[in-house]
């Protein structure tokens, strides 16, 4: 069996790492945060990630070490992340290129170098290729050296480590083989394997653009319904029965890591953007457009209390980056960047649209959600179900967790002030919230 290296073991590097080492290799985990790297060597495998624990369990401390000092081995997979620079549009490469720095100072002739992370396209040829060559090696003649992105759902990763197919573009035929060979050893999928790395980075981001761009078309349809009377998801589903379409769910927005910033990455290199960003735009403004819904239902008076239930960027996970649930309070409070990429330069369309009255004095938005621990960072303060419910004159379903789609909309009537509900995530039984006196605007 093999020796592996795996740098950063995040949402994706910890799994791969797991997987990895349930395969059979010796696997060394790395990760310059001390304090995870402490956990997990005491055993501490708490995650939301359904299967890695008991993987863990089972892998740590036998084929899988963790440490902080990462040392030679055949294979060095890089799983890093990769945020945006602040106001500049550009992906912020500096934990990519460390990582290949501490590669280099234990990489040997005949060592694989694998880039999983979600990069520009021309990085791991460019600065990776550079950062990796001060070892004295060359990338090709004496290391392999190979991007492979992961492309697993959060809430899902270890099935899809497994059944998700893979694409390899390394520098050249050895590169790939060598790759090929390391996953083959847990993935089910197909291998799609180029001597273009560059290819495989600009595949894996319009991958994210495709999605990002036609949940955009789901939330202006969701708009433009809405001025016709008509319900969205409805006729989304009725159009989705054509064998050619596949419309995506509309919503509060497109949260995450991946979708909201993947496309600035694809403009990094090229003016040729129009359509994805404008798409981008259309999904920053979902928050704003939720707040005046509930404006345009309310008539803000100015006192009203909105409990909005779901601040994790999508349902069934406690993650809240980019989160649509947080831009939805910061809208409601009247924030006119509320929403907006982070990173992204604001724009025209920016302007929050419908929100009059929104961020007024007496206006109190609190916040629940079963799966997000409180954190001041998150600008609202999170409280139990029903002290967030207690006297609200409106509910907003901003993340489609299971717990929500469960509610009872008996029990929640007799907790609110006023009886209205918009079910921005389209989990909740319209005619049984109807019938429990419930006005229910579904997006
Ligand atoms: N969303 C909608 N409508 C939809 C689907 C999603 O509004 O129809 C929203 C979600 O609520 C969420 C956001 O989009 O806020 C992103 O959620 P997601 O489930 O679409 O994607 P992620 O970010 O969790 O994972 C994506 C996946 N990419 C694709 O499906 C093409 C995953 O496979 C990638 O590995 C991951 O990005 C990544 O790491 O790049």
């Amino acid at each position: 069996m093999t020796s592996v290296c795996v740098y950063g073991l995040g949402h994706i590097g910890l799994p791969t790492a797991a997987m990895l080492a349930g395969s059979g290799h010796d696997v060394t985990g790395y990760d310059v945060d001390e304090e995870l790297v402490a956990r997990l060597q005491r055993g501490d495998v708490a995650t939301t990630e359904p299967r890695l624990g008991e993987l863990l369990e089972r892998v740590l401390g036998d084929r899988l070490a963790v440490t902080s000092e990462p040392g030679p081995a055949e294979y060095h997979v890089v799983c890093v992340p990769t945020p945006v620079q602040a106001e500049r549009e550009r992906a912020d490469l500096t934990y990519v290129t460390r990582a290949g720095a501490t590669v280099a100072e234990h990489l040997r002739e005949g060592d694989t170098v694998v880039l999983e992370s979600t990069v520009p396209p021309g990085t791991t040829t460019g600065p990776l290729r550079r950062v990796l060559e001060g070892s004295g090696l060359r990338a090709g003649d004496d290391f392999g050296l190979v991007y492979s992105p992961e492309t697993v759902l959060p809430g899902n990763a270890i099935e899809e480590l497994r059944a998700n197919d893979r694409y390899i573009g390394g520098v050249d035929e050895p590169s790939v083989a060598a790759a090929t060979e390391l996953y083959a050893s847990f993935v089910e999928g197909q291998f799609h394997t180029t001597l273009e790395p560059t290819a495989v980075e600009f595949v894996k981001l319009i991958q994210n653009t495709f999605r990002d761009t036609n949940i955009a078309l789901a939330n202006e349809i969701a708009r433009i319904a809405h001025d016709y009377g008509i319900d969205s998801r409805d006729a989304i589903e009725l159009a989705n029965f054509h064998p050619r379409v596949d419309i995506h769910d509309p919503g509060v927005g497109v949260g995450g890591h991946c979708l909201p910033v993947d496309p600035l990455f694809l403009g990094q290199g090229s003016d040729s953007l129009d359509l994805i960003d404008r798409a981008r735009r259309r999904n920053d403004g979902m928050p704003a457009y939720v707040a005046g819904l509930l404006a345009e239902h309310l008539g803000w008076l100015g006192d009203e209390r909105i409990a909005v239930l779901g601040l994790a960027y999508k349902g069934n996970v406690g993650d809240v980056r980019h989160s649509p649930g947080v831009a939805l309070v910061r809208a409601l409070r009247g924030d006119a960047s509320a929403g907006r990429t982070p990173g992204r330069r604001r724009a025209r369309e920016d302007v929050p649209v419908q929100t009059d009255g929104a961020g007024s004095a007496g206006l109190e938005v609190v916040a629940h959600d079963p799966h997000v621990e409180g954190d001041e960072r998150l600008g609202v303060e999170l409280l139990p179900l029903d002290d967030a419910l207690d006297g609200a004159d409106a509910v907003v379903v901003a993340t489609g967790h299971d717990e929500f789609e469960a509610l009872d909309p008996t029990a929640v009537g007799e907790l609110t002030r006023r009886r209205f509900v918009v079910d921005a995530a389209g989990v909740l039984d319209e005619a049984a919230w109807a019938d429990a006196g419930f006005s229910v605007r579904r997006l």
